[in-house]
């Protein structure tokens, strides 16, 4: 071990402080002395508190702050408070957020490579989907994403959001046929009006936090999500019927602001890795309790739920989509499927 003159190795130095370690470690690069400098860091969700996912990044939270004695901390800000996904990802490309939670729907515009997970009925179920996410594929994926220099984004994790349904407030959805020409709100990618529009129906981009009053005036006549935010956002209030069409099973990620990322020492950065693997396991037991709660909530409130639905029909419609989108991840779909 080399000695310093106060009798303390460096290793043990090095941890004491930043302004110290700023000032006498001058071959040290910057970030490890910021990396000893009391963090809160910004995270956001569009969902409220208590849904799984936010409930999933205040645990880490709490574990972060006992593993670092309180220097970096989680400050969670649900329910939009700092605007949309789009939003969240500008701030955190700007370094104004840290964490962001957000679907793959709305990174696939920017990184090509994860909309294959976007595509309708490309995973057979939402268990199919935890196996591809859990393993080489969803790391691969990850890696894509915090490489792309156009996100600004490190990917730290997947999270479960189930499988999306259509809803509205017109009609029961019970074939394909029931839902031509209705309006229905699509998550803002081209990829997912198209699939809509394939389907017979009518594909609207709308922000998440635009839904209910879009329902509620009529400017739209439903939309497609899973149960746990059909119920969060009281679209439950607009929107009667609710068909397991399971069109899109479509998951989740955490990120992390790149520029907020560089500021770490390589060992808080490894600690945030782990704690985001953590949490992506922790969050699939919440989302499942979520679900059946959720599911549980829409039958006391009398919401009308189709369940026995033939899918195959669905699956033939749309072709279009998977011929105009479905040639470059060609490669990719065959491993998905191979994943068993
Ligand atoms: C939810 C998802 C959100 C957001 C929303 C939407 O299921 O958790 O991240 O994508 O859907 O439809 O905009």
């Amino acid at each position: 071990m080399t000695a310093s003159y106060s009798g303390i190795g460096r290793r043990d130095f090095i941890k004491l402080g930043a302004g110290l370690g700023a000032a006498m470690a001058t071959t040290a690069p910057m970030s490890s002395a910021l990396a000893q400098t009391k963090m809160v860091l910004k995270a956001s969700d569009v969902h409220p508190l208590g849904y799984p996912t936010v409930e999933a990044v205040m645990r880490m939270g709490k574990k972060l702050e006992t593993a670092t004695n309180g220097r970096l901390t989680i400050q969670m800000f649900p329910s939009m408070q700092l605007g949309g996904e789009k939003e969240m990802i500008e701030q955190a490309q700007l370094g104004a957020l840290q964490i962001a939670r957000i679907s793959v729907g709305a990174v696939g515009p920017v990184v090509d490579d994860v909309n294959v997970f976007n595509m309708p009925f490309v995973f057979r179920d939402s268990k199919h989907m935890e196996k591809v996410i859990d393993g080489e594929i969803g790391d691969e994926l990850l890696a894509k994403i915090t490489a792309n220099e156009k996100t600004g984004l490190v990917a730290l994790c997947w999270m479960n959001a189930g499988s999306r349904n259509i809803y509205n407030s017109k009609r029961p959805i019970k074939s394909i046929a029931d839902l031509k020409g209705l309006k229905i709100r699509m998550i803002g990618n081209p990829l997912f009006v198209d699939t809509m529009n394939a389907l017979g129906g009518n594909g609207i981009a709308l922000g998440f936090d635009q839904v209910f009053s879009a329902m509620q005036t009529g400017v739209i006549d439903g939309a497609e999500n899973n149960a746990p935010s059909f119920v969060a956002q009281n679209h439950y209030q607009v929107a009667k019927y609710f068909t397991m069409t399971e069109h899109l099973i479509i998951p989740e990620l955490l990120v992390f602001s790149k520029i907020s990322w560089q500021k770490l020492s390589p060992d808080d950065q490894a600690l945030i890795k782990k704690l985001s693997k953590e949490a992506q396991q922790e969050q699939r037991a919440l989302w499942y309790e979520a679900e059946n709660a959720a599911l549980e909530k829409m039958k006391s409130i009398g919401t009308e739920i189709v369940t026995e639905i033939d899918k195959k029909p669905f699956q033939d419609a749309v072709k279009p989509v998977w011929d105009k989108y479905g040639a470059k991840y060609a490669a990719m779909v065959k491993r998905i499927e191979a994943v068993n």
